[in-house]
């Protein structure tokens, strides 16, 4: 009986069948009209033509390795694992038979100690499931992202509105402000009438060679305009003096002349409110023309963010990223330092829109100037996913949101499973 089943088994070892199954290991199915048993083998490169018999027989007779797919013995050869149930893949040749199971089938630890069992159907299935959990929240984050390029319309349509109002303000404010400036001229010429009539011609023979504060020859003493500073008592007796004799009183002194410079002081202060609310209306302008003008998606899916702030806390640290705008990190102690502002978006040429650069931050101690990158990455939330610090104040954030979601992001979730 023993005998008997020992004939079988060397039958079966040296049948071509077997024979061929032995030489054409590790060789994929598109390969594998190039090993072809009756015929001799022509080295894949075209530089050596061997018998069959020294395919995988252990020693490595073709430059590129082509000969030997199946042993350890080509320094550049190359496995193929079959991986049935899962996906195809090649390893180095010299990983053959080393006891580490690199196949998911375990066909490359073909004559080794190691026991491989194969685990390629359970890890088909395990990213199947995988997959179908990402379709899933990817179906749904398309689904999520038209609400967001919805509510980024209204967005858009009120940041509009508001330019539209800012700039109507700032029409008015440009009229007022003209207005104001009359004013204050207006104001001005009328204190220079009122001087020049109390006020002897500094011209006149009589005000020539007079020192600053002295009396042009026992006429009234001339005082710096801009000094009207008087005790109430002073005040007092000068309004007294100018009833009794106008002549004798100083311009300063004079009730009329002092009336004439607060108009020309509330006219100024007038002015100066009116240029601070037009020069702030401006750079509001600017600010929002700056953020209309830039790039937020070709659904503009993306101009949602403009009305949120994410924040993630990560040791001591809060991290706040408001998209468009800048970076901030605080401390446990309050204290605010700026990660970087807005500079543009910076993912590769065929999706620009998966990273976001921050940069000019706060300089860092002995070091550059902080800055942020920030990867977008299709998610049901919008969220802050991770933040790092992977190089001294270099910070490298991932933006969750279903506006990242795209077809691309399915299908290439499909191609990899292939
Ligand atoms: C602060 C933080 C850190 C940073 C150091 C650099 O502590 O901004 O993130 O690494 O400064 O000195």
């Amino acid at each position: 009986m023993e005998l008997h089943f020992q004939l079988v088994l060397a039958f079966l070892l040296l049948s071509p069948c077997f024979i061929q199954t032995r030489r054409i290991r590790g060789v994929s199915m598109s390969y594998r009209r190039l090993y072809r048993e009756r015929k001799s083998f022509l080295c894949m490169d075209g530089s050596r033509l061997i018998p069959f018999v020294q395919v995988n027989d252990d020693y490595c007779d073709c430059t590129d390795g082509s000969d030997e797919p199946g042993t350890a013995a080509c320094p550049n050869g190359r496995f193929y694992c079959m991986n049935l149930g899962f996906r195809p893949h090649y390893i180095p040749s010299s990983r053959v038979n080393d006891g580490i199971c690199d196949c998911c089938d375990g066909s490359d630890e073909f004559s080794s100690r190691m026991q491989c069992p194969d685990k390629c159907r359970m890890l088909g299935q395990k990213e199947r499931r995988e997959l179908e959990e990402t379709m899933k929240a990817v179906n749904k984050g398309l689904l999520l992202k038209k609400q967001l390029i919805e509510e980024g319309a209204l967005v858009w349509q009120e940041k509009q509105e508001q330019l539209k109002q800012l700039q109507k303000m700032a029409e008015d404010l440009k009229i007022k402000l003209e207005d104001h400036r009359r004013r204050k001229l207006k104001a001005e010429a009328e204190k220079e009438h009122l001087q020049k009539a109390v006020m002897p011609d500094p011209n006149s023979v009589e005000g020539q060679g007079e020192r600053p504060g002295q009396a042009p020859h026992g006429g009234r003493p001339r005082v710096d305009q801009g000094s009207v500073f008087h005790s109430r008592e002073k005040e007092g007796k000068a309004e007294i003096q100018e009833q009794h004799d106008p002549a004798n009183t100083s311009p300063h002194e004079n009730p009329v002349i002092r009336e004439a410079q607060s108009a020309v002081d509330s006219a100024v202060a007038e002015l100066q409110k009116v240029e601070e609310a037009h020069d702030s209306v401006q750079m509001e302008i600017s600010e929002l023309q700056e953020k209309l003008e830039n790039d937020y998606g070709p659904e503009r899916e993306f101009v949602f963010l403009l009305s949120r702030c994410v924040q993630m806390t990560v040791s001591e640290y809060m991290y706040t990223l408001c998209p468009f705008s800048q970076v901030t990190q605080k401390n446990s102690a309050g204290l605010e330092v700026m990660l970087g502002k807005w500079s543009g978006w910076l993912g590769p040429p065929d999706s620009p829109y998966r990273q976001m650069k921050y940069d000019e931050g706060e300089a860092c101690w002995q070091g550059p100037k902080r800055s942020t990158l920030v990867s977008l990455v299709c998610g049901t939330e919008t969220d802050l996913r991770s933040v790092k610090e992977p190089s001294k104040c270099l910070y490298s954030m991932e933006l969750q949101t279903p506006a990242a979601c795209s077809l691309n992001t399915q299908r290439s979730s499909i191609h990899n499973e292939l």
